[in-house]
C-alpha cells in the first residue's frame, strides 16, 4: 500500500489540516502518516482558540522514523506554525525524499487578501523559501501575493496577469505551480498550473458556487496529493480535486443546518472512492 505523510497542525474541531487529510487519503486507498505540528481546540478563523506548538517534539519522531527506516510515496505539508518548522520541513525532505517520492508543498497563509492570525510577511517570505523543495505547490491567490511579497490581485484580473504570477511563483523553484481560486468570469472559478521543465500551462474550470468554507483547500490539497499518489497525472489529480471539492461545497449548502466552519466532504466520500474505482 501507498504511504503519504503529512506535516500539518490537528486542529481538534474545525475540518480542516489532518481531521481532512486522513479520511480523504484514507479512502483513496493510501496509508495517510502524520506528523503533527500544532494541536489548536479550533482552527484559527474560531476566536480563543488554544494553540500547542509541537515543534519540539518533531525530532524525536523523525529520529525513531530514521531508526524504523519507514518510507513515504509523498510528503505533503500545509500549516506549518513556527520559522524552526519550516527548517524541519526542509531537513525531513532531504532526509526521506526518494526517487519516486512526490512533494506536495501547500504553503498554508492565508486567504481573501489577508494572512491567518498569527502569520507574518517574515513567515511568508520562508515559506516562499521551502517552496523550493517541491514538485508540487498549491498556494491560493492570497498566497501567492505573500509568498512573493506582491501585492494581492483581487478580482478582475486577467489570463495574461495569472500567467505572468505562475511564472513568478515558479521562480521559487518547484516543479508544478498549481494556483487556486482563479477566476476570469463571475460563472466560473478554478485552477491554473504551470510546469517549468515544459514551460507549459494548464488550467481546470469549474462553476462557481457563492459560498466559501475553511478547508476547502486542505480538501483539494489532500485529494491532489492523494491522486498524484495512485499515479494520475497532475491535470487529472487536480480535475478530481476541483471536482471533489465543489461536490462537497455543493452538498454543503443544500443542507441548511450546515455548520459555518468547514464542509461536509464525509457525505462525498463514497463518491470519490467511486470515482477512483475503488
Ligand atoms: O485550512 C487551513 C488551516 C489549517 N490549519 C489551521 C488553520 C487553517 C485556516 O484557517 O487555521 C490551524
Amino acid at each position: 500500500m501507498k504511504r503519504i505523510v503529512t506535516i500539518q497542525d490537528i486542529s481538534c474541531i474545525g475540518k480542516c489540516s489532518c481531521t481532512v487529510a486522513l479520511p480523504v487519503i484514507s479512502t483513496m486507498g493510501i496509508e495517510c502518516a502524520i506528523l503533527p505540528t500544532a494541536v489548536l481546540s479550533t482552527h484559527t478563523e474560531f476566536q480563543n482558540f488554544t494553540f500547542r506548538d509541537l515543534t519540539g517534539d518533531i525530532p524525536g519522531i523523525v529520529e525513531h522514523w530514521k531508526k524504523e527506516k519507514f518510507k513515504f510515496d509523498s510528503i505533503y505539508t500545509g500549516y506549518l506554525g513556527s520559522f524552526r518548522q519550516l527548517e524541519q520541513v526542509a531537513e525531513f525532505i532531504r532526509d526521506f525524499r526518494t526517487g519516486s517520492t512526490s512533494v506536495i508543498i501547500d504553503p498554508v497563509l492565508g486567504d481573501y487578501g489577508r494572512l491567518y492570525p498569527g502569520f507574518t510577511v517574515e513567515f511568508a517570505a520562508a515559506m516562499g523559501k521551502l517552496c523550493a523543495e517541491a514538485d508540487v505547490i498549491v498556494p491560493n491567490l492570497t498566497e501567492a501575493a505573500y509568498l512573493l511579497g506582491e501585492p494581492y490581485p483581487g478580482e478582475g484580473y486577467d489570463e495574461k496577469t495569472i500567467r505572468e504570477l505562475l511564472k513568478r511563483l515558479s521562480g521559487l523553484g518547484a516543479k508544478n505551480t498549481v494556483l487556486t481560486g482563479v477566476s476570469f468570469s463571475p460563472d466560473q472559478v478554478g485552477v491554473m498550473g504551470y510546469e517549468a521543465e515544459k514551460d507549459e500551462y494548464f488550467s481546470y474550470f469549474h462553476p462557481k458556487l457563492n459560498a466559501s468554507f475553511n478547508g476547502t483547500g486542505d480538501l483539494f490539497a489532500s485529494t491532489l496529493t492523494g491522486a498524484y499518489v495512485r499515479g494520475c497525472s497532475l491535470l487529472e489529480a487536480l480535475t478530481i480535486a476541483a471536482d471533489f471539492t465543489a461536490q462537497c461545497v455543493e452538498l454543503t449548502l443544500q443542507n441548511p443546518e450546515h455548520v459555518f466552519y468547514g464542509v461536509e466532504f464525509e457525505r462525498a466520500l463514497p463518491s470519490l472512492a467511486r470515482r477512483l474505482g475503488l
